[in-house]
């Protein structure tokens, strides 16, 4: 049997509002963190209206479905490297305060970018984290590795990982994950979500995309103690564009994800269909362990 996530039926969640100008055409690359205390889903968002220019709206949810949503964004482009948008929020709590990785994007490319923040609303920034070149797709861990905090970040066509002391300085890039060749992740992979500690080891949920453009989502497991090496990748993709609202949109035939979470014995995906809108897909714990093992 193949791993699958199994989309929720209330799909799309959350689209565009067209009486916003900055989120009225594509709200999608969606950030998301169950807050254990406040017994709180919150979500931060990709948004496009009317200039093209993308900024962060933030949501909040109770049941992790039905979300509220304020109607101004909560993180806008503030420098030269961002003159075109901050883009594909990935969050991760460290102590009490939420990291947020993104994209940021002007006429140099793109650059990984860092903020932090406690009530998604005000924010400390940090500006681009990473050496001056084209990389995206960042997604910090949730605690040290051997006493050093890491990240995995996306040079095409590979996944990398660097290595910080305080979480400002970076170094030690280095490959983890390459495209496979005449495979569905044959053209480039980058990291989804953060990744998530595990028994089996660090569970990462990954982007593949093919020599068509097609986006599909896949597992794969790295080991605990240096997760530099990898163990198993899932043959199949569990998530590919099916669906018409993954199908047609601003980027057609695109499943795409920041956001994986553990909750109520499930792993919780949010994605983005066709970059237009934000959707959920589940799957068991038990039932990824389970075939884990057998790999
Ligand atoms: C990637 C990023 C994502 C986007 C995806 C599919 O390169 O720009 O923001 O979802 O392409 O278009």
């Amino acid at each position: 049997m193949s791993l699958k996530l199994k989309r929720d039926m209330r799909n799309p969640l959350l689209l565009p509002v067209p009486e916003h100008s900055w989120e009225s055409r594509f709200i999608f690359n969606g950030a998301v963190v169950y807050d254990e205390n406040e017994k709180l889903f919150h979500m931060l968002y990709r948004a496009m209206g009317v200039d093209d220019v993308s900024r962060i709206g933030y949501a909040v949810s109770t049941d992790g479905v039905h979300f509220s949503r304020l109607d101004k964004p909560v993180f806008s482009p503030a420098n030269n490297f961002e003159t075109k948008g901050c883009e594909d929020p990935r969050l991760t709590k460290i102590d009490d305060e939420y990291y947020m990785l993104y994209t940021a994007y002007s006429k140099n490319g793109v650059r990984v970018s860092m903020a932090s923040t406690k009530n998604f609303i005000t924010w400390k920034r940090y500006g681009v984290i990473l050496p001056d070149q084209d990389d995206k797709d960042a997604a910090l861990f949730p605690e040290k590795v051997n006493g050093r905090y890491m990240l995995y970040h996306r040079i095409e066509p590979d996944i990398w990982v660097s290595f910080s002391d305080d979480l400002f300085h970076w170094t030690d890039h280095k490959v983890i994950m390459n495209p496979r060749k005449d495979r569905w992740d044959s053209l480039k992979v980058g990291i989804g979500a953060p990744p998530v500690k595990t028994s089996q080891g660090w569970f990462m949920l990954y982007h593949g995309v093919d020599q068509n453009m097609v986006y599909r989502l896949g597992f794969a497991l790295f080991d605990l103690n240096d997760p530099t090496k990898l163990l198993k990748r899932v043959d199949n993709p569990v998530l590919e564009p099916e669906e018409d609202f993954e199908r047609f949109g601003q980027v057609p035939n695109v499943v795409f994800s920041d956001a994986m979470i553990q909750h109520d014995g499930n792993y919780m995906v949010y994605y983005a269909g066709a970059d237009n809108c934000m959707a959920l897909a589940t799957i068991p714990v038990e039932e990824v362990e389970r075939e884990l093992k057998k790999l």
